[in-house]
């Protein structure tokens, strides 16, 4: 394939996976082209997604002519063969893996706080059921916009099962997210990004989510505010990175990883590991429920297929590795919990 830019794209401001595409494109310097639009009614003509979501690409399939693609991972995989320079992916194999890792703990840990803190408070469901049914750029009566309102909230708040967000984990998901804010409170005292001094997909699939946490909905923007100025620092940052000129040697070295990384990949231990695991158990047996702990505290949810999908790509490159390159990851995941998702 050769893709030929602008690129196409369909999203809002609202959904962070595409917040973490825009920030990647203009970070790379791939020229875009962005549609806000919903995925359920993609306009002029395009096609919809086998699996709608946001943000949906437009690239040309086997015949030339433009498909629907979704899931940013891989997309951002398909960018980095196309587009030469400003990689977001480190060069050092051991720590491409770890960046892996990180970029699927902020797509589908850090989701969970991010869908929970907007639809399961008051004041956030409100102001989200303001918003939204703007963003996608539509005009809409008094009615209209009322209505759109009351569709968008109750779909949205009769989905909090699907993140796993519900009176039993609430606390379980805050009190993860407010950890998370800790340690990169304090990884942002001595580098500017996840991985060094030059951002990596892990920055940009946690800048996606934390663009609606600290910007957008009003409980967890407080707390993220309140307690962690450099994380919110740091996503104004990263929003775009297009003046940046990354060098070779700002990767974080396999041999010299800092304290706070450690403590990231502890924290990515003790929430996102268990409840990957227990998904992956629950759906292998057929049980209608995933249940496991975290923290001492019980976590409780309807098994989601996707995710297995995603543990089982991980598992496929940590297998990928060399032997040498193998032991060194071991070596960085030693003791902080997430060394179970590979025994
Ligand atoms: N794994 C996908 C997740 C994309 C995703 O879940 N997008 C959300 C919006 S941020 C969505 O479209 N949800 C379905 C819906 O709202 O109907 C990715 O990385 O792109």
């Amino acid at each position: 394939m050769s893709l030929t830019t602008p690129i196409t794209l369909l999203g809002v401001p609202g959904s962070p996976y595409t917040r973490k595409m825009l920030a990647v494109l203009r970070y790379r310097h791939i020229a875009y082209r962005l549609i806000l639009a919903s995925h359920r009614a993609p306009p002029g003509g395009l096609p919809r997604a086998k699996v709608p979501l946001l943000p949906t690409f437009y690239l040309p399939g086997p015949s030339g002519a433009l498909e629907a693609v979704t899931d940013s991972t891989p997309i951002i995989r398909l960018f980095e063969r196309e587009f030469s320079g400003r990689s977001v992916i480190p060069t050092d194999p051991a720590m491409a893996f770890i960046n892996d890792l990180l970029e699927d703990y902020g797509d589908e840990w850090l989701t969970k706080a991010m869908f929970h803190y907007r639809w399961y408070y008051k004041p956030d469901i409100d102001h989200a059921g303001d918003v939204l049914p703007l963003w996608s750029s539509e005009l809409l009566s008094d009615a209209d916009f009322a209505k759109a309102k009351q569709d968008i909230i109750e779909r949205q708040v009769s989905r909090l099962y699907v993140v796993g967000s519900n009176d039993t984990t609430a606390s379980v998901i805050e009190d993860s997210y407010r950890r998370y804010l800790a340690i990169m409170e304090e990884l942002f005292r001595h580098q500017r990004y996840v991985l060094g001094e030059r951002p990596s997909s892990a920055d940009f699939a946690a800048y996606g989510q934390l663009t609606q946490l600290t910007k957008v909905d009003p409980t967890p923007m407080a707390v993220t505010w309140r307690e962690a100025p450099r994380v919110n620092a740091w996503v104004d940052r990263v929003d775009d990175l297009s003046g940046l000129e990354p060098q070779e040697t700002e990767w974080t070295r396999r041999d010299a990883i800092p304290q706070s990384l450690r403590d990231l990949l502890g924290e990515v231990g003790r929430g996102y590991v268990p409840v990957m695991l227990a998904n992956e158990k629950a759906l292998a047996d057929g049980a209608a429920e995933v249940k496991t702990e975290v923290e001492g505290k019980t976590w409780v949810q309807k098994p989601f297929p996707y995710q297995a999908k995603c543990l089982k790509w991980l598992r496929e490159s940590y297998r990928a590795l060399s032997p040498a390159d193998r032991s060194a990851v071991d070596g960085i995941l030693h003791g902080t919990g997430c060394e179970r998702l590979f025994a």
